[in-house]
């Protein structure tokens, strides 16, 4: 039988397209949560909570039996941050923290079948770091396995097909962490649109192939390449997408160039390969903008001459060329049609991850023209650390 997946409204705001799961290998069926490692969880909640405008849907600590870790999940739309910090010390948590600050640490897929995904990943020569395994509580069953990715970055796969809780059994509901800005909660973004990895130098074609062969993902068009990596990216880039591209896992790696590549900076902070950043899909990019900044989130600069000529470019927008000049909002179009985006600062003391803004018009791409603009704001931002 043919399932041909459903075009919602979530579909157009993160490029979805339909795809026939029954042929597919290892079906997706969406990101089932960002998991972060963090040196203090309740603090880094509240920062999600308060500036990304998410709502804490569920918690689990010492209070609810779990004596190692504090973890609070924050939702946004269909987006789920995990933010998990250990309770005291001499657990992995720590240790992850200690090498690499505060980071992401797990890029959770939702799938249907997680044994006969675990199969075909071993099959195709992944690293298995948890068979399948099950978790209960009152609410039903779970079923998890974990697939190591690049560096100490891993992808546990979830069926939560058989369950009715607010997140995975053992975490209980929880209230607003700040109850003042209850009512602004998912009005910034309301999906993940796409999580990048930074790997090291050489190795992004490996990692674009263990995508394709373990997880049937399939190479998107856009892409940076050896030319323009030289020219002034310092990075090469390339973009695999689960079949109905509601997963997409851009991959850096760094290039040999004049200057110090930002993804050399972010491995070396980072102490190694991970996720670099992570883009968020907005409906109203400009609200999102705007009070996000009010309550305190950096965003990158771009240079009052980017938007001379956007209008030359980028034609019709939504949002008048003056509003993207007041809040530095990026714009590109291709032949399927046009998007804005904007990228914060690093959001840790680490120059390592940060968030992208996305609000998508057609297009399918990742923002090619913004690139050079783009990358000229990242190095500006490299100079000032003393880091290139
Ligand atoms: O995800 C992307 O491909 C775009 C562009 O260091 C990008 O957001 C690529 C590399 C990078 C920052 C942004
Ligand atoms: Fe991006």
């Amino acid at each position: 039988m043919t399932q041909l997946s459903r075009q919602t409204a979530e579909d157009a705001l993160i490029g979805a397209v339909p795809h026939d799961f029954s042929a597919d290998p290892f079906p997706v069926r969406g990101l089932d949560h960002v998991r972060f490692l963090v040196g203090n969880a309740r603090q880094t909640a509240h920062y999600y909570s308060t500036a990304f405008g998410m709502s804490c849907v569920a918690y689990r600590g010492p209070e609810t039996g779990c004596r190692d870790f504090a973890e609070y999940v924050l939702a946004s739309g269909t987006a789920r941050f995990r933010i998990t910090g250990e309770v005291h010390a001499g657990t992995e948590v720590g240790v992850s923290v200690a090498a690499h600050g505060d980071g992401i640490s797990d890029l959770a897929l939702e799938v249907s079948d997680v044994d006969a995904a675990v199969e075909h990943a071993r099959g195709q020569g992944a690293r298995i770091l948890e068979e399948p395994y099950e978790l209960s509580d009152d609410h039903g069953v779970v079923r998890l396995a974990s697939l190591a990715a690049y560096g100490e970055t891993r992808h546990t796969l979830v069926d939560r097909s058989r369950y009715e809780g607010p997140f995975l059994p053992g975490f209980v509901v929880s209230g607003p962490l700040f109850q003042g800005l209850a009512d602004h909660t998912g009005h910034y973004f309301q999906a993940i649109d796409h999580c990048v990895g930074n790997v090291e130098l050489g190795k992004m074609d490996e990692w674009v192939d263990f995508y394709r062969r373990v997880m049937g993902f399939t190479n998107m068009k856009e892409f940076v390449g050896d030319d323009i990596a030289t020219e002034y990216s310092a990075l090469m880039s390339k973009v695999v997408a689960s079949g109905d591209h509601r997963v997409k896992f851009p991959l850096n790696e760094p290039a040999l160039s004049r200057r110090k590549s930002q993804i050399e900076e972010y491995l070396e902070f980072y102490g190694g390969p991970g996720v670099q950043h992570v883009a968020l899909a907005t409906s109203d990019i400009v609200t999102a903008v705007r009070e996000m900044r009010a309550m305190g989130v950096r965003f990158l600069e771009t240079p009052d001459s980017y938007y001379d000529t956007l209008g030359d470019w980028a034609g019709d927008t939504r949002v008048p060329v003056a509003t993207l000049r007041e809040l530095r909002i990026l714009a590109d179009r291709d032949e399927d049609g046009y998007l804005l985006q904007i990228f914060t600062k690093p959001v840790q003391d680490r120059p390592t991850v940060f968030f992208e803004l996305i609000e998508r018009h057609g297009s399918l791409g990742f923002g090619k023209g913004n690139f050079k603009a783009l990358f000229e704001a990242i190095e500006r931002e490299q100079a000032k650390r003393g880091n290139l």
